[in-house]
């Protein structure tokens, strides 16, 4: 059954949740929204990155083709205002559970922000690459580039002299492979599933939850609207998941006592 819960009532979190020790595994599938509260500004919906840019125009491998300096300056401004954003609660509980969880836990994360990271997250599966690093478009030269704004844009390859581009994907691209696989097993393996913040319309990442279900696993969904996994979950959680993340959490550890 799917249930909503918006005044801060729970049910059992445990409840349906597989017994063994494997089975015991907390995994959690963040998008655009875990970072809002920091005020990193989503894709979609209100005041969402792509109502004032076109996807096509900006995050495709043929824009960066046409125009590679557009695309940069685009990534550059947003590098700028990340920078300036912290971790939110949400980061923070995140990180929290991989401490107490440890390998019982895994973080897959859409986000390229690096606030997960920065928050503590040590365990992270990044599905959509790292703003934060840059890599060759000719060799094999990648590399973690923190200056903001960047001295040179484009910037060029300091071993080959070819464009560099963020190391990011984009679509039509493939996902990092192994990245992807070791998040399929992670979504299989999950007793739980919880899947923040994220409008579940981009894939193959919204297909994870899909894979928790079909193996047995529970899956909560934890956004400020219902999406198209909101007929499909176990529980929607609506509200800021500044708030009701941690909130979960107290009442998930309270019932492992
Ligand atoms: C809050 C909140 C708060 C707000 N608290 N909640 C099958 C069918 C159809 C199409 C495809 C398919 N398979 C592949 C495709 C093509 C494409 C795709 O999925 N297109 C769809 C849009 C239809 N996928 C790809 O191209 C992927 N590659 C691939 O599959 O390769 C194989 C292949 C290629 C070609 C054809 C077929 C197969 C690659 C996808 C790469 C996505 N890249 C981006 C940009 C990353 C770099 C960058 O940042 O610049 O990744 S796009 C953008 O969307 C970014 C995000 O990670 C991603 C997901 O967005 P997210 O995180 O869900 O954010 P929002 O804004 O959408 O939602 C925020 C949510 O938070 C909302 O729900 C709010 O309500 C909520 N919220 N505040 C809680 N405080
Ligand atoms: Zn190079």
């Amino acid at each position: 059954m799917n249930a909503m819960w918006t005044d801060g009532s729970w049910s059992d979190p445990h409840r349906g949740v597989r017994p063994g020790s494997q089975a015991m595994e907390l995994v959690v599938l963040t998008g655009a929204g875990v970072s809002a509260e920091s005020g990193v500004p989503t894709f979609r919906g209100l005041g969402g990155v792509w109502q004032r840019h076109r996807p096509e125009d900006l995050a495709t491998p043929q824009a960066f083709q046409r125009d590679p300096e557009l695309v940069w300056r685009w990534y550059d401004h947003r590098r700028q205002l990340i920078a300036h954003c912290r971790p939110n609660a949400a980061h923070y509980t995140l990180a929290e559970m991989e401490r107490v969880l440890g390998e019982r836990f895994t973080l897959i994360t859409q986000n390229v922000d690096g606030l997960h990271r920065e928050a503590g997250n040590q365990r992270i599966l990044y599905l959509h690459g790292d703003i934060w690093y840059v890599r060759c478009t000719h060799c094999d030269y990648r590399a973690q580039d923190r200056r903001v704004p960047l001295p040179e844009i484009p910037p060029r390859c300091p071993r080959c002299g070819a464009l560099l581009r963020p190391d990011v994907v984009w679509f039509g691209e493939m996902l990092d492979v192994p990245t992807l696989t070791a998040a399929r097993e992670a979504a299989r393996r999950a007793a739980i599933l919880l899947v923040v913040g994220t409008s579940a319309v981009v894939q193959p990442a919204a297909s994870l939850p899909l894979e928790t279900r079909h193996a047995g696993g529970r899956v909560i969904e934890f956004n400020l609207e219902p999406t198209p996994l909101t007929s499909v979950v176990d529980e929607t959680v609506l509200g800021p998941a500044g708030e009701t993340l941690p909130r979960w959490w107290r009442a998930y550890q309270a019932g492992r006592g």
